[in-house]
């Protein structure tokens, strides 16, 4: 598992607007069709150096997907901006924990 990638550009700061997000998100829509599959965005998860970044996409993508197609479509881009946000807040506060 690889875990330093600086090959993709980096969500600037997790107080991103949904806009931002959708943008940053739209550099993994590999093959261009405006929706997001779960390989799309574990290459997204991976970019930001996230652990598990292939239980996350699954989880993320069983969040947001909210008509079962299996993929992110433009509309349920909310929904898994709000649990990128949710999961991230947590990885945060993980990472700023004192030891
Ligand atoms: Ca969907």
């Amino acid at each position: 598992m690889a875990f330093m990638r600086y090959d993709y550009r980096a969500l600037p700061h997790w107080g991103a607007t949904v806009e931002e997000f959708r943008a940053w998100l739209a550099q993994f829509d590999a093959d261009g069709d405006g929706r997001i599959s779960r390989e799309e965005l574990r290459e997204a998860l991976r970019s930001l150096d996230l652990w598990f970044a292939w239980w996350k996409a699954r989880e993320a993508l069983r969040d947001a997907d909210a008509n079962r197609n299996g993929l992110v479509d433009p509309d349920e881009m909310g929904r898994l901006y709000a649990f990128a946000r949710r999961n991230l807040d947590l990885k945060m506060a993980d990472l700023l924990q004192e030891g």
